[in-house]
């Protein structure tokens, strides 16, 4: 029997929080802090064409750049979609789905209320050697319920408390696998890992309905990058560690020279990413004038453009280039007859 079948007869949906075991299995996260930053997970709300006040939230996604995130396809909405990262509000204004009916897209976001567009975001992993490697997985979706024994085995209840982000630990197989998971409308490379008895990882966690599209991540070189999105489970409702169950995340590096090459790029000099330079980009450097801190601080929203941690005198003038090539621009459009 194939992969696809069993997915397929097995699960009831492939819309998959965090599942970890209680005890030493939860993580404190004041001081665990070797793992990826909170603001680089989002909530995906998709966008409610019958009440476009109430848009419904329904999975995770992972930020890879200043203005854009990846998530699965299978959750649905289109643009108009919004997600949350730390706490603020985007609205998704454009949509690149992969090719070949894979199960993973890449959205540029614009920050909804006035601001600063920069997200924090993470690089993305792509090496091919996956295999046995340790990694962080974070979500939005359920979460711990109810401990489960019955035909198939013992396991833990989803839990009805979503919308909480959530950081377990697990690891990558190391055997071989057919690395393509069809799902009947998706084909997608994937990697594995699997929910087993808590003292496995040391915050051995199962994903769970929502987290779809939230990230897996491996350090590399110091660095936390995306190697994955959850995408799917063979149970829905428990997550069984006896025995251990896999769960499929989207294999980014199988797709990382299609999601850089379609990074949507910036205009130099505009930080607010409504692609124009104006007043309204000159305040929010203004507002960071003579910050040091901008390294471990998203760039301070982009002005410090080198980036070298500051934001002084170059960027000033690099600021006032970019408004100044814009404004030449639209001279040449006027004398050739553009405009
Ligand atoms: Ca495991
Ligand atoms: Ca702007
Ligand atoms: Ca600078
Ligand atoms: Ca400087």
């Amino acid at each position: 029997m194939s992969r696809f079948c069993i997915l397929i007869l097995l699960t009831s949906s492939v819309c998959f929080g965090l599942v970890l075991h209680p005890g030493p299995g939860e993580p404190n996260l004041v001081t665990w802090t070797d793992r990826p930053k909170d603001d680089v997970i989002g909530k995906w709300y998709k966008y409610n064409t019958s009440d476009p006040n109430k848009p419904i939230f329904n999975a995770s996604c992972v930020a890879v750049s200043s203005n854009a995130i990846i998530t699965i396809r299978h959750q649905g909405g289109g643009v108009l979609s919004n997600v949350w990262l730390a706490d603020v509000k985007y609205t998704v204004e454009q949509i690149i789905n992969a090719p070949d009916n894979v199960d993973l897209r890449l959205c540029r976001v614009k920050r909804t209320s006035p601001g600063a567009t920069y997200l924090q975001y993470v690089p993305l992993y792509t090496q091919t050697d996956e295999r046995n490697k340790d990694i962080i997985i974070g979500g939005f979706g359920k979460g711990r319920g109810n401990p489960i024994s019955d035909g198939i085995g013992d396991g833990w209840s989803w839990a009805n408390n979503h919308g909480v982000l959530r950081w377990g630990t697990n690891k990558i197989l190391n055997k071989d696998w057919n690395d393509i998971v069809s799902t009947g409308t998706y084909d997608s490379n994937v990697i594995i890992s699997k929910f087993d008895p808590c003292e496995t990882t040391d915050y051995e966690a199962a994903i769970a309905v929502y987290d779809s599209g939230g990230g897996w991540f491996i350090e590399d070189s110091g660095q936390w990058k995306v190697a994955a999105l959850s995408a799917y489970v063979l149970h829905s409702g428990v997550s069984y560690y006896n025995p251990a169950t896999e769960q499929y995340g989207i294999r980014i590096s199988s797709y990382a020279d299609w999601i850089s090459l379609n990074i949507p790029a910036r205009m130099d000099g505009d930080y607010s990413g409504n692609y124009s330079v104006n007043l309204l980009d000159f305040s929010i450097l203004a507002g960071h004038w003579q910050r040091t801190d901008c390294a471990a601080n998203n760039d301070c929203d982009g002005a410090d453009f080198e980036p070298d941690g500051d934001v002084d005198i170059e960027d000033l003038i690099f600021f006032l280039d970019s408004l100044v090539n814009l404004i030449d621009d639209d001279a040449s459009d006027l004398i050739n007859g553009e405009r």
